[in-house]
């Protein structure tokens, strides 16, 4: 028998990953459905961007991850990954958005160079730079680390900023030897966040699955960073 909740993506996705870890902390029964991004027709009429995840639900097809995860607390409000508090909702949004569009999306802009057998030329280089200055500047000015982002409840800032700073790390380090974790001051919440049985079980699987991908990709990234080296899900 098939769940109402069906995760389609593949676990090297920092975004599927965001949203398997929505469903696993939100306790819900779901399956996953292994599948590539793709543009052909039948993925299209999935999702209209042909990117990964997507989540089939009761209610239909949904894609991009924020818009799944926020489905997810409206359809099933038990273990609400937003705060009740309005400031603290919006907080939460606001840190959301800052690791989407001002740290993944410009380290993303670095992959060709970094997770394939590719090159980035010096002015997007120096350009994610200074992204990066502003986006860890501005993240280290928001969080509270109180054990989580914005205090005591985890929420779907966590999740965002977790599988967001892993994949952020590990092309900061090999294209700059920065550590933007180190730079948001945020190492021990990332250290606590790894601990979870969610992370641990989601991150054991993107090993499995990354060795392969770099293999196919004949990727020059080879090993994690030090930051991530310690920790014990990345042994
Ligand atoms: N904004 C999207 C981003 C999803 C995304 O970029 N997924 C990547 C994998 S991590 C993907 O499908 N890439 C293939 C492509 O862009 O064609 C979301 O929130 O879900």
């Amino acid at each position: 028998m098939t769940s109402a909740l069906r995760l389609h993506g593949y676990p090297v996705s920092n975004y599927f990953n965001i949203a398997r870890a929505a469903l696993i902390e939100k306790r819900l029964v779901h399956d996953i459905v292994t599948a590539r991004a793709a543009q052909d027709d039948a993925f299209l009429a999935m999702n209209p961007m042909g990117k990964i995840p997507v989540l089939e639900s009761p209610d239909g097809w949904i894609s991009e991850t924020v818009a799944i995860t926020e489905y997810l607390d409206d359809r099933f409000p038990d273990h609400s990954l937003r705060h009740a508090d309005l400031a603290d909702r919006a907080t939460a949004r606001q840190i959301v958005n800052i690791v989407q569009m001002y740290l993944e999306a410009p380290i993303r802009s670095l992959f060709p160079g970094v997770f394939a057998n590719g090159a980035n030329d010096q002015r997007t280089v120096d350009s994610v730079a200074a992204t990066l200055d502003r986006s860890t500047r501005a993240l280290r000015m928001l969080c509270r680390s109180d054990p989580f982002l914005v205090g005591s409840a985890i929420s779907q800032a966590d999740l965002f900023a977790f599988y967001n700073f892993d994949i952020a790390e590990r092309v900061g380090h090999f294209v700059y030897g920065r550590s933007v974790i180190a730079e948001a001051g945020l190492a021990a919440w990332f250290n606590g966040m790894a601990k979870r049985d969610s992370s641990r079980l989601i991150m054991a699987d993107f090993e499995l699955h990354f060795r392969q991908y770099l293999a196919d990709h004949d990727a020059p990234y080879r090993a994690p960073p030090p930051f991530l080296s310690g920790q014990q899900t990345h042994a």
